[in-house]
């Protein structure tokens, strides 16, 4: 293998107690990266901190409660603050009924999590990497944010929100030294679609039902690989789905005359 160009020396993870997160985390264990883990469950995240040969800080939150989030950010001790790699991964879908049919609690829900609470996240990071004029923020976005779909409405939205964010960051960073990715996998088999079936694991095992999903080890190679790049080079973009998935047509409602 060879050496990467550059090792982010400390990581702050989002959902580190989720497939991604997890898959993350021992990705950028292997490599050395000091890891923050952070997540609504203590328990898990110290399972997870368990089994990683890397120092851990363990950070408790709902992203979606900005107090906490302050809060916990605040604590981080001198040796911990210098965040180089944010991955702003915690987020969402739930449910995939039509638009007018759609719970508006489920809609507010995924916007808090997958856009306020992102944008909260890294407007509270971003100036102290500005100040070292050094660091990368790694925005899990979704093929969703390009690729409507029936049933996706607000998901969807709430993706594009975060391309488009990720985008119009790096306008605005220009000459700081500081990098963004948006990431955006398509079908990855994780708890995410038990999530936004609330529960009903029959329905979601039909979404990975005879066909290759990516894995969440595939989405980490991909945040690896764009994460230690030397720092002169930033990747924009990364959209990444399994062989098996591709765009499908616009729909079309067609009614005989007569
Ligand atoms: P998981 O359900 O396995 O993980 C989601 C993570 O987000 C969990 O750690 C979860 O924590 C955390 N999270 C959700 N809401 C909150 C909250 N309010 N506060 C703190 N943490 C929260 O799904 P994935 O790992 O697949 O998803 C990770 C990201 O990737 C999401 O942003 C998702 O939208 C995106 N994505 C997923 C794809 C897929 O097909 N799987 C494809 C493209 C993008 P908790 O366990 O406490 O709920
Ligand atoms: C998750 C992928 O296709 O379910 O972001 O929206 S999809």
């Amino acid at each position: 293998m060879t050496q990467p160009a550059y090792v982010p020396k400390i990581v702050l993870i989002t959902g580190a107690t989720g497939g991604f997160g997890n898959a993350f985390a021992r990705r950028f264990a292997a490599l050395g990266s000091k890891l923050i883990l952070t997540g609504r469950d203590m328990g898990k995240l110290k399972d997870l901190a368990a089994s990683l040969n890397t120092p851990c800080h363990l950070l408790q939150f709902d992203v979606r409660d900005r107090p906490a989030v302050e809060a916990a950010l605040a604590s981080l001790p001198a040796d911990w603050a210098a965040i180089d790699l944010l991955i702003n991964n915690a987020g969402l879908a739930l449910g995939q009924d039509p638009a007018q049919k759609s719970n508006i609690d489920d809609w507010v829900t995924m916007i808090d999590t997958n856009d306020k609470a992102l944008a909260v996240i890294t407007g509270l990071i971003l100036p102290g990497m500005v100040d070292r004029r050094h660091g990368h923020i790694i925005n899990i976005s979704s093929t969703a944010a390009s690729y409507p779909y029936p049933g996706g409405h607000v998901y969807c939205a709430s993706k594009a929100f975060v391309t488009q964010f990720s985008l119009a960051l790096r306008a605005d960073l220009i000459g700081t030294g500081v990098r963004v990715t948006s990431v955006e996998p398509g079908m990855v088999q994780t708890d995410f679609s038990l999530v936004r079936f609330k529960g009903d694991a029959e329905r979601a095992a039909k979404v990975y039902a005879d066909t290759v999903p990516l894995t969440a080890d595939d989405v980490a190679e991909s945040v690896v690989w764009v994460a230690t790049l030397s720092p002169h080079f930033n990747v924009n973009r990364v959209e990444i789905m399994p062989t098996t998935q591709g765009p499908g047509a616009l729909g079309v409602h067609r009614a005989p005359k007569g």
